[in-house]
């Protein structure tokens, strides 16, 4: 093709595209409708067609650009994902909408290409998420635009014929849009599942009085006092510093590998343990709950995130000791080893020995598990890398032989203990001119023994002050150090040793793949 060719070729696909931008427009418009409405009668649960669409998008990435993402835009690099599945799913329903008014046209029946129009991403809806009546939410906007679309222009007749298609048109949808957004908006976040409810609200799932089961170790569940007690001995032995949470999180961070987390029905959830067993053994909910309970303090840390990143957490868990499950199943792989899986397809692998101390947990800082934390029930594996703390479980299964988990698929060796950190997460300039600095300090199940702090960078050191340690095994600490600062620019440098007495490697690595090491340090201003 000569260059005029050429020239002539996309003169002409303009022009054409120019005649048929009413029909554009109101596929474009039709598809975005549904898109919201289908936002609109699920909210952000796997109804909405973008999830199914995004997970799969997720899945299918290959495991250097999710590195890439988590590494370079952090939980930015999800919204991204979000919102190209959002883009793909508005051009896939328009498309969907064309063919519905081409068809409809070529029959010369409006009402064809109405039904059409919301009938297709209906079913296609319906094939991603498994809900047709939720799906509803997708199929009928369409069907309305298209309807109103076709009748408008009955009524207006051949004199719409004079008036520039062009900008009226534009402005028309965009508007529209921006009304149809809004409505889907206020309608979805309704939906947002609230927050967790009290584990002591009579209104939660709560166990049945389970008398006359066979378990006969049921001592009266832990009152709801023990659990304030203990939120408040973590509120008291809190250092009191800007710009960092207490002993308990504040806001718990959230990984997920996908946008939208999974619905998990608490009266229809159980837990299996699978695999090389004698036998398998099942556990459902109302059981769960009606087991002696514990309170625990527990720790997470993401095995993907920056050295003084801020995905590291605490929390007040409510659950049971997880071993006796696979203890009654009697395990007999020969490798030694699990997979946990998940409701949202997430698998992860580790050794059987580390669930020793494993638990599962339904409650977190006396509320019922949250959704985006794993309701109705998570595992907590002591002293790992978050990534094997599974959320949403349903399975365990005792393994024959080694197997990867999703991260490990991707390249991450998260599977492990966690390395040690001293994180600086607080600067404070006082009064008296001295300077005051802080951060957390965890090193999973070692425990903290010391946290050393230069303001030299790293020619003396000097012993920071720790918070007095929590009960539990896994639990991060506090630590803060106040000093005169010297004449101008100085460097900060914090390190801790662990309870092992080994001191946190200077040696600084990446995330990838096996978690961020290195020690903290920062550059402070006069
Ligand atoms: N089912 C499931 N469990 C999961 C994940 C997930 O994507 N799906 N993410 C893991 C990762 S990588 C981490 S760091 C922790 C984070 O737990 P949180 O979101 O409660 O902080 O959950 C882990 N458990
Ligand atoms: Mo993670």
């Amino acid at each position: 093709m000569t260059l005029e060719e050429f020239e002539m070729q996309s003169q002409l696909t303009v022009a054409r595209l120019r005649d048929r931008l009413p029909e554009i427009l109101t596929a474009l418009l039709a598809g975005s409708a549904g898109v919201a409405g289908s936002y609109a009668a699920a909210g952000f649960t796997p109804g909405f067609v973008v999830a199914p669409i995004e997970g799969f998008l997720a899945r299918t990435m290959p495991g250097v650009v999710v590195t890439f993402a988590i590494q370079t835009l952090g939980s930015l690099g999800q919204q991204l994902s979000l919102l190209t599945a959002i883009a793909l799913a508005v051009v896939a329903f328009s498309s969907l909408v064309g063919i519905g008014i081409v068809v409809g046209a070529r029959l010369d029946s409006p009402w064809v290409a109405a039904l059409l129009a919301g009938a297709l991403p209906w079913g296609v809806t319906t094939l991603l998420t498994g809900d047709p009546v939720v799906a509803l939410g997708a199929g009928l906007p369409p069907t309305l635009v298209v309807a109103v679309e076709g009748i408008f222009r009955s009524v207006r007749g051949a004199d719409d014929a004079d008036v520039s298609p062009g900008r009226r048109r534009v402005v028309e949808s965009a508007v529209a849009l921006l009304g149809i957004g809004g409505l889907a908006t206020a309608f979805g976040s309704r939906q947002q599942p609230s927050a967790g409810q009290s584990l002591d609200d009579p209104s939660t799932p709560t166990p049945a009085d389970e008398a006359g089961s066979e378990e006969t170790d049921q001592q009266p569940t832990e009152t709801p006092s023990e659990r304030e007690r203990l939120l408040a001995e973590a509120d008291e032995k809190s250092l009191d510093l800007p710009g960092m949470d207490p002993l308990v999180s504040e806001k718990f961070y959230n990984v997920d590998i996908n946008a939208v987390d999974p619905e998990v029905n608490a009266d229809e959830w159980s837990l299996t343990v699978t695999g090389a067993v004698e036998q398998e053994v099942t556990v459902d909910y109302q059981e769960l709950r009606s087991m002696a309970s514990e309170d625990r303090f527990n720790t997470l840390r993401c095995v993907g995130e920056k050295l003084n990143g801020h995905k590291m957490d605490n929390a007040l868990w409510t659950g049971v000791p997880i071993q006796q499950f696979v203890d009654r199943a009697g395990p007999k792989g020969s490798c030694e080893c699990v997979m946990f899986r998940a409701a949202d397809d997430y698998f992860e692998e580790f050794p059987l020995a580390a669930l020793e101390d494993g638990f599962l947990a339904y409650g977190m800082n006396g509320d019922v598990l949250p959704k985006g934390h794993g309701y109705p029930v998570r595992a907590l594996v002591p002293g790992h890398w978050g990534e094997i703390n599974v959320k949403w479980i349903t399975e365990i299964e005792i393994l024959d032989k080694e197997a990867e988990g999703y991260w490990e698929k991707r390249g991450w060796h998260g599977t492990g203990p966690v390395n040690t950190v001293a994180k600086i997460h607080s600067i404070q300039h006082l009064d008296d001119g001295r300077i005051r600095v802080g951060g957390h300090t965890y090193a999973g199940t070692r425990g903290i023994e010391l946290v050393e702090v230069s303001t030299d960078g790293g020619e003396t050191w000097a012993e920071a002050t720790l918070s007095e340690p929590l009960p539990g095994d896994d639990v991060w600490r506090q630590w803060m150090y106040t000093y005169d600062p010297p004449d101008g620019e100085h460097e900060v440098v914090a390190r801790a040793t662990d309870g092992t007495g080994t001191l946190q490697p200077k040696e600084e690595a990446n995330a990838f793949p096996s978690g961020p090491s290195g020690w903290v340090s920062t550059t402070i201003k006069p």
